[in-house]
């Protein structure tokens, strides 16, 4: 989990400073009608910060194999309205919830990052696998969308 941790303390320090040499205007412009801008991919990753922490918890605790609710990424993002929200705003939020997270793996006991989840379709991951997928989505979206 270490690795995990550092990885997400390196983009807790590239993530505002790559946000602070975007203008406002380019951080809010949609490549395309129906594509998400650079402030609201920033926000589809807060929504992943906030329904992971949540399984991050709930898996440690509820009988096993927890069963993950899927979220529908579209609607969340509208429906926050990270569009019409300042970058400022969103990377603090982001930070926040990340620095949270990192606090709450880093007390996960070793034995329960073998605890089983459901991710749909009856097929079982451990806590472990679903910590790293979620920095491996957060590094798919920063790396080919906000850093490229
Ligand atoms: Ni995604």
């Amino acid at each position: 989990m270490q690795q995990v941790i550092e990885s997400i303390n390196h983009w807790l320090i590239k993530v505002p400073e790559v946000f602070s040499h975007f203008s406002e205007a380019e951080a809010s412009r949609r490549p395309m009608p129906n594509k998400w801008s650079k402030k609201e991919i920033l926000g589809h990753l807060c929504d992943s910060a906030i329904n992971n922490l949540g399984r991050f918890i709930s898996i440690q605790y509820e009988k096993q194999p927890f069963r993950l609710t899927p979220y529908n990424q579209n609607q969340w993002v509208e429906l926050q309205d990270y569009q019409h929200i300042t970058s400022e705003e969103i990377v603090h939020l982001w930070c926040s919830l990340n620095k949270k997270i990192i606090k709450v793996i880093d007390r996960i006991p070793d034995e329960k990052l073998a605890y089983q989840c459901d991710i749909g379709n009856n097929e079982l991951k451990t806590l472990e696998w679903l910590i790293q997928d979620y920095l491996e989505h957060m590094e798919h979206h920063l790396k080919n969308q906000i850093f490229n």
